[in-house]
């Protein structure tokens, strides 16, 4: 595997949810695979999750693990080609892709979207530089469309809880008071619909479509109540306007409507449904205190599961070095 971004990266669901449970069941298994390697992981955004659990899966192979925060340390970097860089940016990502290239085997980059022009953002322009420019094997750690690592772990935490053979996951939008990247929620879409047996709803206000491409057969309820009967997966996720509709509202927040809250009420309407969310969470906009702290919340397993799906997708990666 030389990139990882969409689900179609890792070919065969099944094959690769066998490959999870084996590598959770033995962590330390495929240790010789990352002898005297190196990841290189970029982080020009903040992370817990991912940088820790991505590490911990390097170091499980036994990989060595460099980390870059660009914005802590690193040269301001230019994206853009053709500017005069006569700004506060003191070096260009086309020089500096091929130079973190030559220090290791694997790049896991995370940059996130400016939510400012939609065909920057949907081109993948900073993750597509470096896949083209620095010769090594690229994953994304939330990219600009696209969170695969956590899809994945979603993936992993459902198989692990589900208790009907084809559950009801529901994707529901909940309020924030930020604009946050749609990422987290087009590969979810992404994965749930392209894993055979699950039942996709997704669940949000007008205006707030998710791009076709990635919710695939997935069935578009706007009732929120409505969508969360006989739900067995509640995924919570807020994501500003993808600009599917109306190009120009595209990064805007364009619902405050504290009604979309994820509560004890709306989960008494489920199938005894789990709670989850990728984190970090704001507790009262997304969700209450007590539907995150209740039995039916999956939040702490499902981080627990980034380590073991970004084990497989290293191990994957070392395998085709
Ligand atoms: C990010 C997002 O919504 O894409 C990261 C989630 C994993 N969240 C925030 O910036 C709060
Ligand atoms: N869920 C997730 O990716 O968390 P971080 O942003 O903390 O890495």
């Amino acid at each position: 595997m030389k990139t990882f971004i969409n689900v179609q990266d890792l070919g065969d669901l099944k094959k690769a949810l066998a490959e999870a449970a084996e590598i959770k069941a033995d962590r330390f298994k495929y240790q010789h695979l990352g002898r005297n390697k190196t990841l290189l992981m970029i982080f020009f955004n903040n992370s817990l999750r991912t940088r820790l659990s991505t590490q911990k899966a390097a170091i499980n192979l036994g990989m060595n693990v460099i980390v870059l925060d660009v914005n802590a340390g690193a040269w301001k970097l230019e994206t853009e080609r053709g500017v005069i860089m006569n700004g506060d940016k003191s070096e260009h990502l086309l020089e500096a892709i091929p130079v973190m290239g030559s220090y290791c085997d694997l790049i896991g980059v995370r940059a996130f979207a400016g939510l400012k022009d939609r065909d920057y953002d949907y081109a993948e322009t900073v993750l597509n530089q470096f896949i083209k420019y620095s010769g090594k094997p690229v994953f994304a750690m939330e990219s600009a469309t696209v969170h695969p690592l956590q899809a994945f772990a979603d993936l992993i935490t459902i198989e692990e809880h589900k208790k009907v053979q084809k559950p009801k996951v529901v994707l529901t939008w909940a309020p924030h008071c930020r604009a946050l990247p749609q990422a987290v929620p087009n590969s979810f879409a992404q994965w749930m619909d392209a894993a055979e047996d699950i039942d996709l709803v997704i669940t949000h206000p007008h205006g707030y479509e998710l791009d076709p491409a990635f919710t695939g057969n997935a069935r578009i309820e706007y009732d929120q109540r409505k969508a969360f009967e006989g739900a067995d997966f509640i995924y919570a996720k807020n994501w500003s306007c993808p600009g599917v509709a109306n190009p120009q509202d595209y990064g805007k927040i364009l619902c405050e409507d504290m009604d979309w809250t994820v509560d004890s009420a709306k989960m008494a309407l489920t199938n005894h449904g789990k709670f989850m969310h990728c984190l970090p969470v704001r507790r009262g906009l997304i969700v209450t205190d007590e539907v995150i702290e209740s039995e039916d919340s999956l939040v702490i397993p499902e981080a627990a599961n980034r380590e073991i799906s970004a084990s497989v997708v290293l191990k994957r990666m070392l395998e085709s070095l």
